[in-house]
């Protein structure tokens, strides 16, 4: 594997989360498949899960780690191209991502989107960018658009977690103060209409996803219908991509509560943190055996090892 951007970037759903069980399992199965092998990971934005859990994979399999954070331990890169460069912005992607396509053996980008130029963020122009300049396998961290590390943690989730073999799966929008990129939203659908999954997407009026991403998916605005017999509920909130980054809704029934998951068949609760408690849902859920949260979270090293491992057999 080149690039692991999207689930378009896997060529079988299938075999790479047969190998993320294996790693699952086992996650010394193969300590030196990385040796001699540098992974460095470049920060445009913040994160906790993201940058322990892809450094723990990369040590599992016996790589060297390099992290940058853009703006504080590394000057404040530029990503437009042909700026006249005489604002904060001390040095351009095309160097920054040369440079350390020079250092490293495969690469890890994460980059929010602006949530203002709807063109220039679904374009995907900073990671693309990346990926051109850097000349080396680039592994999204999340992206403007999508969150693959994320979405296969996820899917690995609710392989481990389920009762049924086609078990009902629910992304449902909650409000939230601030304005969210859709990235996981996008990517968590990507996903689970590649797997074998019954997908419904509650969300309220004015919060369609992209056509690219709900095309062919069940929507619904009415949340309660929704999480009648579920068994997965993923609750996130994303802003709208019509009136593309507005908050349109601040509407707080949509959070999920002991009586949302009332609702559901003995359904289990999940959110890819970071969460806000009693915004997005209830303490009472979240601190119960429903919630699999820390699940998802610890799955994350399996799938950041998982795609590290592709595309270290493919080097
Ligand atoms: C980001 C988001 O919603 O995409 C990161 C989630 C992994 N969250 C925030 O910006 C708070
Ligand atoms: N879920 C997730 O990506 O978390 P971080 O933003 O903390 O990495």
């Amino acid at each position: 594997m080149r690039r692991f951007t999207s689930v378009h970037d896997v060529m079988n759903v299938n075999d790479i989360l047969s190998s993320a069980l294996a790693y699952a399992e086992d996650p010394w199965l193969t300590p030196s498949l990385g040796h001699r092998k540098t992974l460095g990971l470049l920060f445009l934005n913040p994160s906790l899960r993201t940058r322990m859990s892809t450094q723990k994979a990369a040590r599992l399999l016996g790589m060297d780690v390099i992290v940058l954070n853009a703006g504080s331990d590394a000057w404040t890169i530029e990503t437009r191209d042909g700026v006249i460069m005489d604002g904060a912005a001390g040095e351009h992607m095309k160097e920054a991502a040369g440079v350390m396509g020079r250092y490293c053996d495969v690469l890890g980008l994460r980059t929010f989107p602006g949530l203002v130029d709807r063109a220039y963020d679904y374009a995907e122009s900073v990671l693309e960018s990346f990926i051109a300049y850097s000349g080396v396998p680039v592994v999204s961290l999340e992206s403007a658009t999508r969150h693959p590390l994320q979405s296969f943690a996820d899917l690995i989730t609710i392989e481990q977690h389920k009762t049924v073999q086609r078990p009902k799966v629910v992304l449902t929008w909650a409000a939230h103060p601030k304005a969210l990129p859709q990235a996981v939203p996008n990517s968590f659908v990507e996903w689970m209409k590649a797997a074998n999954v019954d997908l419904v997407v509650a969300h309220p009026e004015g919060y369609e996803l992209a056509p690219e991403f709900s095309d062919g998916v069940t929507v619904t605005h009415n949340q309660r219908e929704a999480l009648e017999g579920a068994h997965f509920v993923y609750a996130k909130n994303w802003s709208s991509y019509s009136s593309y980054g507005s908050i349109l809704n601040t509407d707080p029934s949509w959070q999920i509560t002991t009586e949302s998951m009332a609702r559901t068949d003995n359904g289990k609760f999940m959110h890819c943190l970071p969460v806000r408690r009693n915004v997005i849902v209830q303490d009472a859920v979240l601190d119960s055996d429903v919630s699999i949260v820390l699940d998802e979270a610890a799955n994350r090293v399996v799938s950041a090892q998982t795609v590290l491992a592709a595309m270290l057999r493919a080097l």
